[in-house]
């Protein structure tokens, strides 16, 4: 196996569904938390070829890109987080890119807004603009694989981002955001609502 270390801040973010992926599929790594001093000491140190994290070194080799992760750890741990059918791997694909691009980066602005009355109006039009419109696909693809997860029965990578987005907003950590605004996408519920209930999320270390 090999030498697995992930750099992310202390917290859920980007890395979450990187861990919990990895977990899941048997690999052992070492979680490295940085405070933000911690993240901008050694970004100035020119450690993270993006400057960014999450930064997954694989035998000393730093890996960057959250979803490159992602697949990678599902290909390379049990393989119960990735499907083989093309078809179904070009869904996962798709969902995966549709919340780690298209919602992450049409959200950015508004994390990082510090008057209230803004923010709140900018987290409106992202619900009924890049919110909407990315839910709505993931609606649509979850109808067609019959549920409830994105490939079907089998839960993948894509289904722990979609169920980490989901979480977030149930915990109230999206001002303007709130679990009654996702009434209109049942199968996303249901969705995240299988991956809590997925016992190897308690089982893994
Ligand atoms: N496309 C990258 C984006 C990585 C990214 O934007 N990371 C954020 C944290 S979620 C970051 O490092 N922000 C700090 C900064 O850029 O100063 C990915 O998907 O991994």
């Amino acid at each position: 196996m090999p030498n697995l270390v992930l750099t992310y801040f202390d917290g859920p973010g980007r890395a979450e569904p990187i861990r919990v992926a990895l977990r899941i599929s048997g690999l052992a790594f070492e979680d490295r938390r940085l405070k933000f001093p911690e993240f901008a000491e050694a970004r100035a140190r020119g450690d993270f070829p993006l400057g960014s994290v999450p930064v997954l070194t694989v035998d000393g080799v730093d890996v960057v890109q959250t979803t490159a992760m992602l697949r990678y750890v599902a290909r390379v741990g049990d393989r119960s987080l990735y499907p083989e059918d093309p078809w179904a791997a070009t869904m996962v694909d798709s969902v995966l890119e549709c919340l780690n691009d298209s919602l992450s980066n049409a959200m950015l602005p508004s994390l990082f807004e510090r008057d209230m009355a803004k923010k709140l109006a900018m987290r409106a039009e992202l619900l009924t603009g890049p919110m909407a419109r990315v839910y709505g696909y993931i609606e649509g693809v979850l109808s067609r694989s019959g549920g409830p997860f994105v490939a079907g029965g089998a839960m993948s990578v894509a289904d722990l981002v979609l169920a980490a987005g989901v979480e977030q907003i149930r915990r109230g950590s999206l001002d303007g955001i709130t679990v009654a605004d996702l009434a209109k996408y049942p199968r996303i519920l249901a969705a995240a609502d299988a991956v809590a209930a997925d016992p190897r999320l308690r089982t893994s270390a």
